[in-house]
């Protein structure tokens, strides 16, 4: 089928991108053990528009090698007894060439994707995956219009290995971008699944087990049959963090040291349906490491929520548990008002009895008991607050005590819900009956409280006239 040319399309190949006239700016990273180089710059006629350029060389495809000696002239850089070592010039390009790779107009992603940049391992719990990953994902997550172009035969349909065409549990097999098709000693080939609600190996449940089973058994079949490869000969994985956000499954010459098989990247297929039929929901409730790049956004936007292995990685340290009880103490004497006599934590105590007391049909009882017991953090830092303020100084004051006591994971549990119960004391709109019961709770305790700060100087002023 043609494919139908698009506005990159019609662009790209108006520059035909003719490596002369490529401006390098930059090397991104080099590799001397995969003999490959990243390259940053712009083409001459798009001088705006940055691209990355990668080369490499290509291993030897044994099918040609008598052709490439024939065609080739030595010569020598030294003899030493029975060793000899020579420069090797062959004559003819073809069996010389380059891979070449060009994104191009590349984002400021695709740059810090290809660019050296030292590696951090994030030990990603479900509830980190929830409060970070996910929205990172749904924020920032690379384009997938390839993907959808492949899915659609819009784009690589010529290449397409096997195809299963079912909306549901569909897939499409075809040579990866990393590899050239030809030689089988890098052979490297993807799998795209058709439905597009199945982000990565952490939405995957047991309704998917039956999809993964085919797409490993007819997928193997469909390489033994082109590339006459046994499916013992193949290594089958999910990457994660992928950089593609649209499930698909890696398959590649097992010989072949392809990047991305690390640790800390790669979860064999075969691996992955045993987990899920030893456990259901293995991939929502484990804990999933992965090594991502300093330089990348999902990195800052970790770091910059407090995760860093060296601070809190592993989460409670002595002194920052002693710290918290401190705060906790402060809370159980500290008055919660200039003029009130009840403590912080005696409000709190009081508010959750108040939360047990509601009907469960209606609201989540236990997230209230937990909002009302978080109302003591207000003690925490020396900001004051009362009935004008605006909070928003004593909430990131909170916000970084708990980070600095707690393991990451548990401090932001706790200011999610101290967070819940200032937007209540703010006043702000309940979203949900929920919220709207813990505002009236919070309203009958300032009510108590008041009426306790009356009872004092009624007293006070009764003793004035004895
Ligand atoms: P990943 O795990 O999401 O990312 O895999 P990463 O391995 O790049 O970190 C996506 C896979 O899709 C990679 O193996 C890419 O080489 C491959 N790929 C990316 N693009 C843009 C294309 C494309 O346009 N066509 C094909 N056939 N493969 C692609």
């Amino acid at each position: 089928m043609a494919e139908a040319e698009t506005e990159i399309d019609a662009k790209r190949r108006k520059l035909d991108y003719d490596l002369k006239r490529f401006k390098i700016e930059r090397i991104l990273q080099e590799f001397s053990d995969r003999k490959s180089i990243f390259l940053e710059g712009h083409f001459a006629e798009a001088e705006t528009e940055n691209a990355v350029v990668i080369l490499e060389k290509l291993p030897f495809n044994k099918e040609n090698l008598e052709e490439l000696l024939t065609k080739s002239t030595l010569n020598i850089q030294f003899r030493n007894d029975i060793y000899g070592k020579y420069e090797c010039h062959v004559e003819d390009p073809k069996l010389n060439a380059l891979k070449v790779s060009v994104i191009h107009p590349a984002t400021a992603k695709h740059v810090a994707k290809y660019e050296a940049s030292q590696a951090r391992i994030i030990h990603e719990t479900p509830a980190l995956y929830n409060r970070f990953t996910l929205p990172f994902i749904e924020s920032e997550q690379f384009d997938l219009t390839w993907v959808y172009n492949i899915l659609n035969h819009e784009k690589e349909a010529d290449t397409i290995v096997y195809e299963d065409l079912g909306p549901d549990e569909g897939f499409v097999l075809l040579p990866d971008y990393k590899w050239n098709g030809k030689q089988l000693e890098d052979l490297y080939l993807i799998c795209i699944v058709r439905r597009r609600d199945i982000k990565s190996i952490r939405d995957l449940t047991p309704d998917h087990v039956p999809m993964l089973k085919r797409i490993w058994s007819e997928c193997t079949e469909a390489i033994k049959r082109k590339y006459d490869l046994d499916p013992s000969r193949m290594r089958a994985y999910f990457h994660y963090q992928p950089s593609y956000y649209h499930l698909h499954i890696h398959f590649s010459n097992v010989d072949f040291q392809a990047p991305g098989i690390n640790v800390e990247k790669a979860h064999l297929l075969q691996t992955v349906i045993g987990n899920i039929e030893t456990c259901p929901d293995y991939y929502s409730k484990a804990t999933l490491a992965f090594s991502v790049k300093e330089n990348t956004s999902l990195w800052k936007y970790y770091k910059s929520h407090g995760y860093d292995s060296e601070e809190n990685g592993d989460g409670v340290t002595l002194e920052g548990m002693l710290n918290f009880f401190k705060w906790m103490g402060k809370a159980k004497h500290e008055p919660c008002g200039e003029y009130w006599q009840a403590s912080y934590a005696e409000s709190a105590w009081r508010m959750a009895l108040m939360a047990l007391a509601t009907n469960p049909a209606n609201v989540d009882r236990a997230l209230l008991v937990r909002v009302a017991l978080s109302s003591a953090f207000t003690c925490m830092g020396e900001s004051s607050t009362d009935q004008t303020s605006e909070w928003k100084e004593k909430l990131a004051e909170v916000k970084s005590k708990l980070k600095a006591m707690l393991p990451l994971e548990k401090a932001d549990k706790l200011y999610g819900l101290y967070e819940m119960h200032v937007r209540a004391r703010r006043g702000v709109k309940a979203k949900n009956e929920t919220e709207f019961v813990y505002r009236k709770i919070l309203e009958f305790e300032e009510v108590l409280l008041q009426w306790e700060e009356l009872k004092v100087s009624i007293l006070t002023f009764v003793k004035c006239f004895h």
